[in-house]
């Protein structure tokens, strides 16, 4: 007898997906909304990402030989400024934030007085890992989105100022051989794909989980003699593998794209870390607290994994500035947890039972402090 034709799961729009969370009660409809308008805005990135050298965007911005440079005083490339162009414009007007900030500009700005103004702030860095841009190696737009505090309507820098855990939203869209956004509102960590086709974001894979175990690690291991103790040795014992005390070999991946790596750990797991060094103590850190760690930490808690300092619970801290810096600590759970043990081990019996009690009233707390 034939058999029956197998049937295909019906493919989901990023618009049915939203619909449906909005259902659920999970979004808002104003923050179905703005994760719409943010995901247009990144199929536009992807566009002229896409050009490369045939739509004129490589290389850096700046006039007459005069490298333009952003606040952390990195020499902008000229994506990085056609990216953050596109999600300013597309963003302003449409009625969902009250504000906005980027990691390319200096202060946090107000959705302008000519257009209405809703309930969120929206941050974000728009083209993350752009080291990469000229050689043609996986980019990406890392976002965030938080609650415009109560009674709050001309929004500044200082109401952008809370932890990762207030955080109603947080995503990614990679731009590598496909184009993918991956996204949370605090309900599952889940991963669409442009169908350049049709010109819609496709839901390919629901509840992502990263495996507990892994045998990957991700380092910038040029910075080896800059890093302190803990990691010293940590990173030894992995380099170590099967004869050292782990007991088993590790592999090293580096692509130096953020979005690129966390996709990777995502995907199949190992762990990510950028640690402070001799070189980035003094800013705190290389990567940026709000634009960076705090939207990938929450996507990979959503997804099982785990986020740290190395020294606090990544989503727990108190951010102090816009653009503050943090070092960095995120994948699968057991070991970003053994990372994390080797920094408490090297401070002390002190810092070990103030870390033990914050574990106790972090298990004890809601782990899912997200709201539509
Ligand atoms: P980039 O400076 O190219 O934007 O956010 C900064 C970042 O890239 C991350 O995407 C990446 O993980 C890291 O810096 C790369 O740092 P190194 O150049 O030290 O490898």
């Amino acid at each position: 007898m034939p058999s029956l034709p197998q049937r295909t799961a019906p493919s989901i729009s990023l618009t049915q997906f939203l619909i449906e969370a909005q259902r659920a009660g999970h979004v808002s409809p104003d923050l179905r909304l703005l994760i719409e308008v943010v995901a247009r805005a990144c199929k536009r990135i992807s566009i002229a990402v896409g050009k490369g050298a045939l739509g004129g965007v490589l290389g850096e911005a700046g006039t007459d030989g005069e490298a333009s440079m952003n606040i952390q005083g990195e020499a902008q490339k000229k994506l990085d400024v056609i990216a953050n162009d596109v999600l300013m414009e597309a963003n302003a007007w449409g009625g969902h934030l009250a504000g906005l900030a980027s990691e390319e500009m200096d202060h946090s700005q107000p959705i302008p007085d000519v257009y209405p103004r809703g309930n969120y702030l929206l941050l974000f860095d728009p083209l993350d890992g752009s080291s990469n841009i000229d050689v043609n190696i996986s980019v990406g737009t890392i976002f965030s989105v938080l609650r415009c505090p109560d009674g709050v309507t001309t929004p500044c820098d200082e109401n952008f100022l809370q932890p990762g855990t207030a955080q109603v939203c947080a995503g990614y869209t990679t731009y590598g051989p496909s184009t993918m956004l991956v996204l949370t509102v605090g309900h599952g960590t889940h991963a669409f794909t442009l169908d350049r086709e049709i010109g819609s974001f496709m839901l390919t894979t629901r509840d992502m989980r990263i495996p507990g175990e892994t045998r990957e690690f991700a380092v910038n291991m040029s910075n080896q003699r800059f890093w302190e103790a803990p990691m010293q040795e940590y990173v030894g014992d992995l380099l170590a593998g099967s004869e050292g005390p782990r007991g088993k070999d590790f592999n090293m991946r580096w692509v130096a794209s953020m979005v690129a790596d966390v996709h990777r750990i995502l995907t199949r797991g190992g762990i990510f870390s950028y640690p402070l060094d001799r070189k980035c103590a003094a800013k705190g850190g290389k990567l940026r607290l709000m634009y960076e760690a705090n939207p990938m930490s929450l996507l990979v808690e959503q997804a099982g994994g785990a986020a740290s300092t190395g020294r606090q619970r990544m989503l727990e801290v108190q951010p102090t500035g816009l653009h503050q810096r943090v070092p960095v600590f995120l994948g699968s759970r057991r070991e970003v947890e053994t990372a994390v043990e080797y920094h408490r081990r090297h401070d002390g019996p002190e810092a070990e039972a103030r870390s033990n009690a914050n574990a106790n009233a972090n298990a004890n707390a809601n782990a899912n402090a997200i709201g539509a």
